[in-house]
This record gives C-alpha cells, sequence and structure tokens, in this order.
C-alpha cells in the first residue's frame, strides 16, 4: 500500500497542466464583458499571472499562446520572459476566425485566396513556434455552413485537407498539428471537424505528427467523452486536451466544476492507456473563461480539480479491477471505480504539495500572497483579451 501511495505521489508530483493565456484576460458571452480590475494588459502580464499559477500549484509550468491576441514583436523576448519567470511557452493557437475575410470560412473558404489568407497566418504561427521553442501548433477552425446548400460540404473537405498539408509539410522535426473539433459553433448547420473521426481522418491522411485535440466541452450532451479517449490513445493519435467544464455548449468553465465524474472517467482511461508517461507527449491544456469569477484563483482550482481527479483515477485498484472484470463480476468491477472516485485525495496532495516545498492550499496562499491587490492597483486599463464568448 505503501508502495502504491509513494508512486501515486511521484506520478502527481510530476504531472504537468498547461495553463491558456486568454484565461487570464477579460472575458464574456456575446451579451456583456465584465472588466475585473488588474486584469493583464498585456502578454507578458499573462505570463506573470500565469507565474503565480505555478508557483502556488507547482505543476503548471506550461502556457498556451493566442496568436494575434498575444502578439508580441519579439517572441524569443518572450520565451525568455517566460522562463524568467519559471515558465515555457506552450501550444500555439492560431486564429482564423475574427478577420471580416473569413465569414464563409477560412482554410475551407470556396474562394483560394482567403485560404491562402488563412493558410499564411497558420504558417507565421510555426515562424513564431520556431523562436519560442513551442511543439504544437493548435487548431480549431471555425469553419462550416449555415444553410443546407450554401457550400459543398465534400469540396470544403478537400480544401481543409489542401491546406492542412502545406502546413504540415513546413512542421520542423519536432513540431506537430494539434487538431481540436467541435461538433457546432460558429456554424450552426455543418462545421468542417465537427467530431473526433473527422479530425482522425485528417489526421491520419497528414502523418504521424498530427494528433487530436479533446476539448470537453465540444461535444453533443450525453456523448461518452472517455471512449473517444481510449480509443484516439490506442491508435496514438491523441495530441492532449483542452479541459474545461459544461452545462450547455462550449461553456469553458472551469475544469472539473461541472462534472467532476467525468474528468475521472477521462483520466482512468488515460492512465490506463499509459497516457501520463512523458513520451506519449499528450498536452494537458485547460481552455477556459472566467467571466464572472476571479481570474488566478479559477485556473487554480481548475488545476486543482484536475490533480484531484488525476489521484483518485491512480487508485484504481487495477489488479482488483481485472479479476472482476475477468470474472464478469460487473457489479466488483463497477465498485472498484466507484471506490477510488470516492476517496478524499485531498489530504494526499496536500502532503505532496507539503512535500515539495509548496504551500498545503494554493488557493489560500495565493489569498494571501497579496499578487490580486497589487496587480489591481498596477494595471490600470486592462483590455479584454480577445475571447468575447
Ligand atoms: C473554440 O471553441 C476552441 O475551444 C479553441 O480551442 C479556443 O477556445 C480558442 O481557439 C482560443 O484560443
Ligand atoms: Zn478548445
Ligand atoms: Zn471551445
Amino acid at each position: 500500500m505503501t508502495v502504491v501511495r509513494e508512486a501515486v505521489k511521484a506520478t502527481l508530483r510530476a504531472q504537468t497542466i498547461e495553463t491558456p493565456s486568454w484565461g487570464y484576460g477579460n472575458s464574456g458571452t456575446r451579451f456583456k464583458v465584465f472588466a475585473q480590475p488588474g486584469v493583464p494588459r498585456t502578454p507578458w502580464e499573462k505570463l506573470e499571472d500565469a507565474a503565480k499559477v505555478h508557483e502556488f500549484t507547482g505543476v503548471a509550468p506550461k502556457v498556451s499562446l493566442h496568436i494575434p491576441w498575444d502578439e508580441v514583436e519579439d517572441y524569443a523576448a518572450l520565451a525568455a520572459y517566460a522562463e524568467d519567470h519559471g515558465l515555457r511557452l506552450g501550444a500555439i493557437n492560431a486564429n482564423t476566425f475574427q478577420d471580416d475575410a473569413y465569414k464563409l470560412g477560412s482554410v475551407c473558404h470556396p474562394d483560394a485566396h482567403v485560404r491562402r489568407r488563412a493558410v499564411d497566418h497558420l504558417l507565421a504561427c510555426v515562424d513564431i513556434m520556431d523562436a519560442t521553442g513551442s511543439s504544437d501548433l493548435k487548431l480549431w477552425f471555425a469553419d462550416g455552413t449555415n444553410y443546407p446548400g450554401q457550400d459543398d460540404v465534400s469540396a470544403r473537405q478537400e480544401r481543409l485537407a489542401e491546406s492542412l498539408a502545406t502546413v504540415y509539410a513546413r512542421l520542423g522535426e519536432d513540431q506537430r498539428i494539434l487538431l481540436e473539433y467541435k461538433f457546432f459553433e460558429p456554424a450552426f448547420y455543418t462545421t468542417d471537424v465537427p467530431d473526433w473521426g473527422t479530425a482522425y481522418a485528417h489526421c491520419l491522411k497528414l502523418g504521424p505528427k498530427a494528433q487530436v485535440v479533446v476539448d470537453t466541452g465540444h461535444h453533443a450532451p450525453g456523448t461518452n467523452i472517455e471512449f473517444i479517449v481510449a480509443l484516439l490513445l490506442r491508435e496514438g493519435r491523441l495530441g492532449g486536451f483542452d479541459f474545461n467544464s459544461r452545462f450547455y455548449a462550449d461553456d469553458d468553465l472551469m475544469a472539473g466544476a461541472a462534472d467532476p465524474f467525468q474528468l475521472f472517467r477521462i483520466m482512468y482511461e488515460v492512465i490506463r492507456g499509459g497516457g501520463l508517461a512523458a513520451e506519449t507527449g499528450i498536452a494537458f491544456m485547460l481552455d477556459q473563461c472566467h467571466n464572472i469569477e476571479a481570474k488566478v484563483p479559477a485556473v487554480i482550482r481548475s488545476v486543482m480539480n484536475v490533480q484531484e481527479a488525476t489521484a483518485k483515477a491512480l487508485l484504481v485498484d487495477h489488479d482488483a479491477l481485472a479479476s472482476a472484470q475477468r470474472t464478469g463480476d460487473v457489479l466488483a468491477a463497477n465498485a472498484v471505480l466507484m471506490d477510488a472516485y470516492a476517496t478524499d485525495v485531498r489530504p494526499l496532495l496536500r502532503e505532496v504539495r507539503g512535500e515539495a516545498g509548496l504551500n498545503a492550499d494554493p488557493v489560500a496562499a495565493y489569498a494571501a500572497s497579496g499578487w490580486s491587490e497589487k496587480t489591481a492597483t498596477e494595471r490600470v486599463g486592462g483590455e479584454q483579451a480577445g475571447w468575447g464568448a
């Protein structure tokens, strides 16, 4: 038992969760963006906030950027600034959805000029990755149609494949495409990458440096996300997660807030498939917006929720489970999982933090640090970080 506990603690210590730069900025719905005092005004200040999350949790050393929301003159300098703050720059998120030119799509647009513009942006993102040392180009396309007959759905797939192939050819040896899917929004009739199957098919065609991202908010209600995770992991095509919570659609609420049991089930499949091992390269990212709650503590809470789900999933008794599964003891097998889920892992995580020289309670430690008061005084005129919905 002690051996198991020590192994679980070692895995939890080694866990890495990547936080999104846009989660630190002001955000809202299409109805209203509520500005908060002290929000970062620049990418540099977003990194300062992200550094606080890492300082108090010890497991959030990477930050995803979004281009152009995090546009700077010198990306190598931004990477150096991250390093000075104990961080590394993670995925570069491209944006082919906020220009007027993209009304009918970007990489799937019927006009070759618009497609070229979108592809050029993606290639520019790879240039940025070269400068920052990031290995991941994260692609989510808002492309789709609103009405039957609006465009040729199959031709759009062809354009998508062509555009992706151009970008794939530009990738460096240690770089990859992480392709995200989402079943609706902003398009309402067809979406060009609506589901894991479409993303997987494109990744297969592209080659081994293309993998799928599972954003937990991007599925129809009732979808069994952990099955998708198990399948992609098995096929070597699970590139990473965008963790967040949803009650209705792509709500981007704090990970583990709406359905901690689902997060546990996902983490169980990750662990079952060996996905926590660093060599699999699975990126455990958050993709969230904190519209009404304080941002830095919300990111801290989300990181802790992922840690708790991971800890519970690590506690699943594999031998007992395998034996119950072998003998067809449905109730016993289910009980093994439920026992792990019902375990209060907070004492274990407090221990892990204490042993790492951290305060056992990251939220309280952050509150006591005075960072939110300091930034509220010093950062006057924080802008919306880009994401409005
Ligand atoms: C959009 O719904 C996707 O979740 C994106 O991953 C992300 O929220 C956006 O691209 C911000 O970078
Ligand atoms: Zn996402
Ligand atoms: Zn989303």
